[in-house]
């Protein structure tokens, strides 16, 4: 049994390996999240969770980090921050004939690799155990795909608070970072909860394109651009097409409005930069992209995962969306007759068309105010 000054020792030095493997901070929780399961269950019965059916599949595993990886008695839970140099939000939102991509997802998927850097953090935690002469912990690491309420056990170690958009930020690095987490049978000293600091701002439920904040830390995820971009496999609802503008993969805007993130560093990472091709990006362009084309430019990407079809369902809709444009009309119908369409892209396709004839396409009063808002709030607009 460690001792708990072994213990506190390891909690220091597993934060300092975190750093030295590319995490911006480290923080440790117990497992119990028993306040959330409630919260959880009304936005399941609520339906918020749309078709993302692995929301509801695992019952209250999600909130019993000890179910799901039976022994784990500590979570020690990272971040890892994403935001790509000239991310270029305000030209990128403000001219609706190019596609605005979340600036999460112009690199490469994070899924596996901070998989493998917790992977490595768990294995340096069970060389020091060894070299001080106890039994291998019990580890396993998890990032956004598994069945875990990873921003609250972030919230719980110490890693921020949870804003009114349901994103966990902390006051020296905003919020645009992933989470991920290490489940552990150490019982390590934990970190004590960051105090909630967004006071009577209300700037991210105001300047949501589609309404999606129903309420102060809930997101209604079926009316969220991320959700109908990414998650939703079928149509897109009308009443959210011309709301989405120019947004094809996600939306940022409930961060770009974010006092918070006025200051936020630039990641570290490499591989989260924005590609070159999906810098600025013309719609009509990436609408010109063959299926291979797509999957070998998106290769390594996150995008890779919607498929093509969804892709062009996407940027018709945004198409839809920019300025009347013979080329964009020529696009679309050259489009409409290839082979690379089914009926739902088909349909997305003459909704566009419909909107281009009526060339009623102008920036919504509330992008404008995004944009101003990133104008003004972040000096070097990322
Ligand atoms: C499903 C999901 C989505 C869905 C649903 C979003 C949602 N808010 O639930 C969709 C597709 C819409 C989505 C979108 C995005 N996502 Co997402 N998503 C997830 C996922 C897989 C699960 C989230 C979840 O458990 N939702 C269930 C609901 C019930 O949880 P919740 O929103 O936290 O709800 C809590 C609050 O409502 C709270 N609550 C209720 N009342 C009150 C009152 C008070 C006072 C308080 C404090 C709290 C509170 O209690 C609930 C239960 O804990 C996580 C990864 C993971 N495994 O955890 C990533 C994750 C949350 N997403 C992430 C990101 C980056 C995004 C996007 C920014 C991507 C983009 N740019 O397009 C957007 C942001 C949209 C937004 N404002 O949330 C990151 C967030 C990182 C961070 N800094 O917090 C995560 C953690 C992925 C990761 N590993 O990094 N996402
Ligand atoms: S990501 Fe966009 S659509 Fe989703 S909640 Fe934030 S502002 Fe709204
Ligand atoms: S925009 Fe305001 S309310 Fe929303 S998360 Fe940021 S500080 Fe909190």
């Amino acid at each position: 049994m460690l001792s708990q000054q072994q213990l506190a020792k390891l909690a220091q030095q597993i934060k300092t390996w975190g750093k030295a493997l590319g995490f911006a901070q480290i923080g440790i929780c117990d497992t119990d999240l028993s306040t959330e399961e409630g919260k959880l269950q009304t936005w399941l019965d609520n339906g918020y969770h749309g078709e993302m059916n692995y929301m509801a599949a695992h019952g209250m595993m999600r909130a019993r980090p000890n179910e799901l990886h039976p022994g784990t008695t500590r979570v020690i839970s990272a971040r890892m921050d994403y935001l790509p140099p000239e991310a270029g939000f305000a030209t990128n939102l403000s001219d609706s004939n190019l596609a605005y991509i979340s600036r999460y997802a112009g690199g490469r998927d994070y899924h596996k690799m901070i998989r493998n850097r917790l992977k490595k953090l768990g294995q340096q935690i069970e060389a020091e155990l060894i070299e001080l002469g106890f039994a291998s912990p019990n580890f396993r690491p998890f990032v956004d795909s598994a069945p875990i309420l990873e921003r609250p056990l972030a919230d719980k170690a110490g890693l921020g608070w949870t804003g009114k958009h349901s994103l966990l930020l902390n006051q020296d690095a905003g919020s645009w970072f992933f989470l991920g987490e290490l489940l552990i049978d150490v019982p390590l000293p934990v970190d004590i909860p960051i105090q909630e600091e967004c006071n009577t701002c209300v700037a991210c439920i105001k300047s949501c394109p589609t309404n999606a904040i129903v309420e102060p830390y809930v997101v209604d995820g079926r009316r969220c651009i991320s959700y109908l971009t990414i998650e939703l496999q079928g149509a897109i609802p009308d009443e959210f097409r011309a709301l989405i503008g120019n947004r094809i993969y996600g939306c940022d805007d409930c961060q770009l409005v974010c006092p918070v993130n006025s200051q936020a560093p630039i990641t570290q990472e490499n591989d989260f930069h924005t590609r070159d091709i999906l810098k600025q990006p013309q719609l009509t362009t990436l609408f010109a992209w063959s299926e291979a084309e797509f999957l070998s430019y998106t290769e390594g990407s996150a995008i890779r995962r919607i498929g093509h079809k969804r892709w062009l369902r996407n940027i018709a809709v945004a198409l839809g969306n920019a300025p009347h444009s013979p080329a964009i009309i020529d696009a679309l119908l050259k489009r409409r007759s290839s082979e690379e369409v089914d009926e739902m892209v088909v349909e997305h396709i003459d909704w566009a068309l419909t909107q281009q004839q009526s060339s009623c396409a102008a920036i919504s009063r509330k992008t404008a105010r995004v944009i101003r808002a990133v104008e003004k709030g972040l000096p070097r607009d990322a």
